[in-house]
């Protein structure tokens, strides 16, 4: 058995006003319960130190800069790399990243129990739209403030096992978690923050909302026999409802656990890495079963239906 207890640590809902410090008071509390609990990794939300700012229309964009981190750790956060080095815990957490060299993006990292960063992951399937959309019910607006990822979605052999993230919308694409799937990953760790309406579809409520996600949890780690630890920012952000369903996936795709509210709130399993196995060396074995020469996959982006 290769053992890595995991806590999957939502967060409640963040306000705009809310500053960085007391939010990551929030998540330090997290932490000393995770420690308590004897947790190898804590697993946190997509932006997860401020609000879900890409619900607002900022018309320069460069005023949307507040939201994002100039450096990793910086004054704000330190004190999670200080505890995760402390209580011995592997963390991950995503945050809006702006690079030294002015790029925008939606990131994530993971760092080892020594607090040392060791995998950075950045957003590449954004949804939303670029500019105001006065036919949304609420802004997405997360193609006007990130660019697309442009690291892959590399995974990182560190603390005993193979790691991935990828970043909510992200978990709707099944190339997400095949590329990880062919990497030999064995826990996909993955933060989101999902409106529980949708913006061009007022009927789809949290119900339809909560079923596709989990289908697409549940797919990756049955498809690709991983883990999966899906962590939400849940609750009412200045008057806009995310809907929460932090879960942990095993790798035949049942949920073994859940968040019961849209709090601040710790869930733990214990995840055996060598569970991840029998997948991949029986009806997910790749090298055995892939019929490679019959995927279109990386040479075509849209859908070509045959002409009728
Ligand atoms: N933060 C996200 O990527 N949210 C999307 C919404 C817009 C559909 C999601 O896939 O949950």
């Amino acid at each position: 058995m290769r053992t890595v207890t995991v806590g999957a640590a939502q967060l409640g809902p963040i306000q705009k006003a809310d500053g960085r410090q007391v939010v990551v008071a929030r998540m330090l509390a997290l932490l000393e319960e995770a420690a308590a609990k004897g947790c190898d990794l804590v697993v946190f939300p997509e932006l997860a130190l401020t609000t879900f700012f890409p619900r607002w229309h900022f018309e320069d964009r460069a005023d949307a800069d507040e939201w994002f981190e100039r450096e990793m750790p910086n004054a704000a956060t330190q004190p999670l790399f200080d505890a995760a080095r402390k209580h011995g815990i592997a963390i991950s957490f995503g945050f809006a990243e702006l690079t030294p060299d002015g790029h925008h993006f939606n990131t994530s990292i993971l760092t080892d129990k020594s607090g040392a960063i060791v995998g950075k992951y950045r957003k590449i399937h954004l949804p939303g739209h670029v500019e105001f959309d006065p036919e949304r019910t609420h802004q997405h607006l997360e193609k006007r403030y990130f660019e697309p990822g442009d690291l892959g979605f590399p995974v990182f052999a560190t603390e005993g096992g193979i790691f991935g993230m990828c970043i909510c919308n992200d978990r709707r694409w099944p190339e997400t978690w095949r590329v990880m799937g062919l990497q030999g990953v064995e826990m996909v760790m993955l933060g989101f923050n999902t409106p529980s309406v949708n913006s061009q579809k007022g009927e789809e409520g949290i119900e339809e909302r909560m079923f596709h996600h989990k289908l697409s949890l549940q797919a990756g780690a049955y498809q690709n026999a991983t883990w999966v630890v899906a962590v939400a920012k849940a609750g009412t952000e200045d008057g806009h409802h995310l809907m929460g369903g932090t879960a942990i996936v095993d790798p035949e795709g049942h949920i073994v656990a859940e968040a019961k509210s849209e709090d601040d709130e710790l869930i733990v399993h214990p995840c055996d890495l060598d569970a991840t196995r029998f997948g991949k060396t029986t009806i997910f074995n790749f090298a055995a079963h892939r019929r490679i020469e019959h995927c279109l996959i990386t040479s075509q982006t849209e859908a070509r239906p045959p002409v009728k």
